[in-house]
């Protein structure tokens, strides 16, 4: 189902659990939806033999470990960068600056500065048609997706409170072992970029709305895990409790943690207006709950809505009504807009902008925090 003559050729970096993500997207995307034609051309990895063996089961054409040698490459139109965030934004910067199109895993770089300098770069980029996008998959997802079309319809009216929280439960053990992801020279911070940015992003792009001002808390639970050599300090957050105020007036509380025990993966979204309610809860994701407050107080309620009909966000191109899709369709999805944008030539959404006012929610948080949850402008 693909179209234009010639390809786009992909090189992506990192094949890590995003890594892999991607490359089940990039393997899918062209057989479902109308696309321009790609190709998984190189993947780049620093272990010679494991990039190679990556690239055989992943679907990738060739394998190198040197990104820098395949940014300067002619044959490469599009950098996928699923790196952790301390390599973002030297990979993204080198990559616009060779007139590649770019696509990067979330949260967009590790600090403010970085952020910035990659927003700036992306838009400079952007006046010679070089495309780049950031990876809030979530806004991807068919139901959050229709929630988003709810709002802008007028749904819900004025909407004066939300709720996010993304509760995992994947260091509740404190035996867990240490990962880039608990050191902040390398992940920046922790459950605030790894799952707030998901679910600052998600509240931004529903309102339409940036976040203006935050008070905040975090915590480290666990302060020390098993290390490769012996017990190793963790440097960032367990968990992150921020009170949130928008431009439109509308407050809201965001809670993340990656200590949430029994919780698995729970990006959970409540909406609240002054004539409906949506509610969306992960562990259903196929499923948007909806109340509209118009209706007789004698049988209004939150009904669900069956997320699966042709006529919801990118259900069209899947299977009939009623067979579910799952986590991994959001990163096809995500590809189909990236390679549409490229095809077209317009801007890609979430763009590094959206991911820079993301990092700017995020960094105030940490500033926040760090003054004992003293209310701090975005
Ligand atoms: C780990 O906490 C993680 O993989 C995040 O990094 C992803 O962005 C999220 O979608 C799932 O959880």
């Amino acid at each position: 189902m693909t179209s234009s003559i010639r390809p786009v050729r992909v090189a992506m970096i990192g094949y890590a659990f995003m890594g892999r993500a991607h490359s089940n997207a990039w393997a899918t995307v062209g057989s479902f939806f109308e696309v321009p034609a790609f190709e998984q051309r190189v993947l780049v990895g620093r272990d010679a033999v494991g990039v190679a063996a990556a690239a055989t089961a992943l679907g990738w054409s060739e394998s190198a470990t040197d990104w820098r040698e395949v940014i300067a490459r002619d044959d490469i139109d599009v950098v996928d960068i699923c790196v952790p965030g301390h390599l973002h934004a030297e990979i993204a910067l080198a990559a616009l600056a060779a007139g590649k199109h770019v696509l990067v895993e979330k949260p967009l770089a590790n600090t403010l500065a970085e952020a910035e300098a990659m927003a700036d770069a992306a838009a400079v980029a952007s006046t010679r048609g070089v495309v780049s996008m950031v990876g809030f998959n979530y806004r991807r997802m068919p139901a959050l997706a229709l929630a988003r079309r709810i709002i802008a319809d007028g749904r819900l009216g004025e909407i004066r409170q939300v709720r996010g929280s993304y509760l995992q439960d994947w260091l509740a053990d404190a035996t867990a072992p240490m990962t880039w992801r608990l050191r902040r020279e390398t992940a920046g911070s922790g459950a605030l970029g790894d799952l707030a940015s998901h679910a600052v992003d998600q509240l931004q792009f529903l309102l339409g709305e940036r976040v203006t001002e935050v008070s905040a808390r975090t915590h480290t639970f666990v302060t020390e895990r098993p290390g490769a050599s012996g017990p190793e300090a963790v440097t960032v957050d367990d968990a992150v409790w921020a009170t949130l105020a928008f431009g439109s007036g509308a407050r809201g509380s965001l809670e993340v943690s990656r200590v949430a025990t029994g919780r698995k993966n729970a990006l959970t979204i409540e909406l609240f207006g002054s004539t409906g309610a949506l509610r969306f809860d992960p562990e259903e994701l196929n499923e948007l709950w909806f109340l509209d407050a118009t209706e007789s107080i004698e049988t209004q309620g939150f009904r669900r809505i069956l997320v699966t009909e042709p006529e919801h966000p990118y259900i069209a191109a899947w299977w009939p009504q009623g067979h579910v899709l799952g986590w991994e369709h959001s990163f096809v999805h995500e590809l189909r807009d990236f390679l549409c944008a490229i095809e077209s030539g317009t801007p890609a959404s979430p763009s590094f902008a959206d991911g820079l006012a993301v990092q700017r929610v995020l960094t105030a948080i940490e500033l926040s925090a760090a003054a004992g949850g003293s209310g701090t402008q975005v």
